[in-house]
């Protein structure tokens, strides 16, 4: 093969590489963080720790144990209470949930029974 057309076709795909970012900037909403949570006893089983995000959150919820778990996150907003939960899940089920909180900590935990104080709780820092 020759060898010019070799670097040719190189050059050509790093050109395409350096526009593609550029584009996909202006077009592309901003993607929200993923977060999977594999809720069981007594755990949130988060893939990320600690959870940190900017913008808007997906929590993939799954209930990996053998008790009903749900997901819910507190804190303040501008000094207000503030509370979101899923539906309680029977062990297997899943669910998402989707948030675009301001900057601040909040308190991911289980309102299941006394789950919480066993240790279903987690912090979620949005920066
Ligand atoms: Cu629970």
């Amino acid at each position: 093969m020759n060898k010019r057309m070799i670097v040719g076709t190189l050059s050509a795909l790093a050109l395409l590489a350096v526009a593609m970012p550029s584009h996909a900037q202006d077009t592309a909403p901003a993607k929200p963080t993923d977060i999977t949570m594999k809720l069981a006893e007594w755990t949130m089983g988060m893939d990320m720790t600690p959870m940190k995000a900017k913008g808007a959150v997906m929590f993939n919820v799954e209930n990996a144990g053998k008790y009903p778990h749900a997901l819910a996150i507190e804190g303040k907003i501008g000094g207000k209470d503030f509370e979101i939960s899923t539906a309680v899940l029977k062990p297997g089920e899943k669910t998402t949930l989707m948030v675009t909180l301001p900057a601040g900590t909040y308190t991911v935990y289980c309102p299941v029974g006394k789950h919480e104080a066993q240790g279903m709780k987690a912090d979620l820092v949005i920066e």
